[in-house]
C-alpha cells in the first residue's frame, strides 16, 4: 500500500470541481485517508516547491498556490502513487491526454487543478509537510474486499 499526497489547487475549488475531482478517485477505488481545506502559507508553499526554486514559473506557481483555499488529501491504495499520477494527467491542461482529470478539465498551463506527489520519497516528503502523523487515518473500508482480490492474502 501506498499513501499520496494530493492537492486540489485553487483553480479546482473556484471552478467548483473539487467534488468532481475526489469522485474520479474514490470511483477508481482509492481510499481519502486525509483531508484538509486550507490557505498555503508562503513558507509551506516555498518549502512544497523548494525544487523549482529559480525557475521562470517559481514565482507565478507559488502565488498561485497561496492566493485561495486548497483541499490537500491523502490517498492510499496499492500503487497508489503512479495511479494517480495517471489519472491526472501531463502537466499542462492544453497537452493532456481527455480522461485525465486534467485533460478533461483544464485550458491552462499553469492553473492545472491538481498536484501529485511524483515518488515515494516526494509523497513521504510531502505527507509530512502537510500533516501530522495523527492526521492520516488507518482504517478498513467495507468496499476493500472487492476493490481488490485479497484471496491470497495480500492485495491484488
Ligand atoms: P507536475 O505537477 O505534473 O508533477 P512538475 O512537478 O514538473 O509538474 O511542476 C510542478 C508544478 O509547477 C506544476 N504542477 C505546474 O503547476 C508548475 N509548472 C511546471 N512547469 C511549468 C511551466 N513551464 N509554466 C508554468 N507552470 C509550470
Amino acid at each position: 500500500m501506498q499513501t499520496t499526497l494530493i492537492i486540489l489547487k485553487p483553480d479546482t475549488l473556484q471552478r467548483a470541481l473539487a467534488g468532481r475531482v475526489i469522485t474520479r478517485f474514490e470511483e477508481k477505488g482509492l481510499q481519502i485517508v486525509a483531508t484538509k481545506l486550507m490557505r498555503i502559507p508562503a513558507d509551506l508553499a516555498a518549502k512544497h516547491y523548494e525544487s523549482h526554486k529559480g525557475k521562470p514559473f517559481y514565482d507565478g506557481l507559488v502565488s498561485f498556490m497561496t492566493s485561495q483555499p486548497v483541499l490537500v488529501l491523502a490517498l492510499r491504495g496499492v500503487n497508489a502513487i503512479d495511479i494517480s499520477r495517471k489519472m491526472m494527467g501531463a502537466t499542462f491542461g492544453s497537452k493532456a491526454e481527455p480522461g485525465t482529470i486534467r485533460g478533461d478539465f483544464g485550458m491552462s498551463n499553469s492553473f492545472n487543478l491538481i498536484h501529485g506527489s511524483d515518488s515515494p520519497e516526494a509523497a513521504q516528503r510531502e505527507l509530512g509537510l502537510f500533516f501530522n502523523k495523527e492526521d492520516i487515518l488507518d482504517y478498513d473500508r467495507h468496499i476493500d474486499r472487492w476493490v481488490y482480490d485479497q484471496r491470497s492474502g495480500t492485495p491484488e
